[in-house]
């Protein structure tokens, strides 16, 4: 369904896994962070309501989008988690560099999900301008990173099936 007309932070409580025994990494891009900070804050309070510890959530930085792909790699060699969440945020600009980011990472993402058989999940905004970021990094159309976290439980629960 076409964010237009979801709000991301729409969810079945009921179907959310209980995330108390899960090790969680989450990696930011500094890049736009006012956008990217906003997404973290939704992740990690939902993760803490569905029952993950804080000290069982570790946040890396990155300095833009483009990393996020080594960041995730770093943390599955130091953290050992069962799942790294990557927040991020490439707004549309004059060129096409939105393009080869988006598409770097999400190729990335995808490699290394399959390489080491831990969950990576794609919290990238990818919006034409900035106000559709701030639409939903916490705006009318919810927190993309309240998503991003749900998908990470789910994720992990699967592989525990
Ligand atoms: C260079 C760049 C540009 C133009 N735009 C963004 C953006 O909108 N969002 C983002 O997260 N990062 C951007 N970057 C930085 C790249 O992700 C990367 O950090 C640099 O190209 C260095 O590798």
């Amino acid at each position: 369904m076409a964010s237009a007309l979801h709000n991301l932070s729409d969810y079945d409580t009921s179907t959310v896994p209980n995330g108390e025994e899960y090790k969680i990494a989450i990696v930011v891009a500094e890049w736009n962070k006012e956008i990217t900070f906003a997404l973290h804050r939704g992740c990690v309070d939902v993760l803490i309501e569905h029952g993950c510890k804080k000290e069982n959530i570790a946040t890396k930085l990155v300095p833009g989008t483009f990393e996020l792909t080594y960041g995730a790699q770093l943390a599955i060699q130091k953290q050992k988690p069962d799942a790294v969440i990557c927040l991020g945020c490439v707004i549309k600009g004059e060129t096409s560099h939105n393009e080869y980011i988006n598409h770097a990472v999400a190729q990335g993402f995808t490699n290394l999900s399959l390489q080491t058989g831990i969950p990576v999940i794609f919290g990238v905004l990818t919006p034409n301008t900035e106000q559709q970021a701030k639409d939903r990094a916490g705006g009318i159309h919810g927190n993309k990173g309240v998503e991003a976290a749900i998908t990470a439980l789910k994720m992990v629960a699967l592989k525990q099936q």
